[in-house]
């Protein structure tokens, strides 16, 4: 895990160079440098690996998946979203650069991200490119991502039409599960494997990101800045429509352990000791198993 988490380090390092406007690379830099968990790109090269790939050729599109969720960060934490002044451990990306510097290097790592796939994915057919970058503005898009992000704030004013219950399932698989089953679902096309596979790993990857959104949620409760890197009990304190608001923290164990449950269940059936390690990081911390 530390090697892959390095490898993706190095990438994406080499990914960005600073050039004339630094302000601009330096802002991207600043939040995509610091020092986050990389669980997507993991994920993806993992997937790559399992399957019998090649994981130097899915760099650009593993870096590429954590820009676009760096992108997210930045712009979830500004005053006119979730307004967070930290993040990973250090000011948000418009606490340092300000807020016009920040909406727009969230737009820089969202749309270079792309161009990243096509330009350094040398070694991949146009058409697994092509089948990328399909993946990459889907899951992104209006459908997906930012769906998962305009219900989390139309919750937040009370402005609900379908149940809780609905709503917030909505808004874990969209803004959170989304970038996960990108993460998957695009190292299963550069391995080459069957739709059938595809199906299944999103399958898993669905289950994980709704583990992982819980999870989040939990540790909203439990952390401290410390651990997280960023502001805590904000859920709670601004009535957030979350796992544990609902359904209250013990449920929210429950549901989690049940979903890794089914998550190792899927995993098993492949050789990933990477993938293992993910589940019994979030169970253990939780659950204390
Ligand atoms: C695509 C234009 C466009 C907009 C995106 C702002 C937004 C719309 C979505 C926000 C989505 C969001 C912030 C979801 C939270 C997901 C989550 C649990 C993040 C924390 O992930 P970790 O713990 O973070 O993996 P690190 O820092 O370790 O990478």
């Amino acid at each position: 895990m530390k090697d892959l988490i390095k490898l993706i380090d190095e990438n994406l390092e080499k990914f960005l160079p600073i050039i004339y406007p630094e302000t601009i690379f330096e802002a991207m830099k600043y939040s995509l440098m610091l020092p986050g968990k990389r669980l997507r790109p993991v994920i993806c090269l993992e997937t790559v690996r399992m399957l019998g790939g090649n994981i130097n050729n899915a760099l650009p599109t593993a870096c590429a998946i954590e820009m676009l969720h760096v992108q997210s960060l930045i712009h979830d934490d500004l005053p006119c979203m979730d307004n967070d002044d930290f993040r990973r451990g250090k000011p948000s990306n418009h606490k340092v650069f300000g807020e016009a510097n920040a909406v727009l290097a969230g737009d820089a790592l969202l749309t270079y991200a792309p161009q990243l796939i096509i330009e350094k994915s040398t070694e991949l057919s146009s058409d697994i490119v092509l089948k990328l970058v399909h993946e990459y503005v889907k899951f992104a898009g209006a459908y997906s991502l930012i769906a998962g992000q305009v219900v989390d704030i139309e919750s937040e004013n009370d402005k609900l039409s379908k149940s809780l219950y609905e709503t917030l399932d909505f808004i874990h698989m969209n803004k959170t599960a989304s970038l996960f089953r990108l993460a998957i679902r695009s190292g299963a096309i550069i391995a080459g494997v069957s739709t059938s596979v595809i199906n299944k790993l999103d399958l898993f990857a669905q289950k994980f990101g709704l583990a992982f959104q819980i999870y989040d949620d939990i540790m909203d409760e439990i952390s401290t800045f410390e651990e997280l890197g960023k502001t805590i009990g904000k859920d709670k304190k601004s009535g957030k429509l979350t796992y544990v608001s609902l359904y209250g923290l013990e449920y929210a164990k429950e549901k989690l352990n049940l979903l890794i449950q089914d998550c190792y269940d899927i995993v098993r059936e492949y050789d990933s000791k990477i993938l293992e390690q993910i589940l019994d990081k979030l169970r253990d911390r939780i659950l204390g198993v």
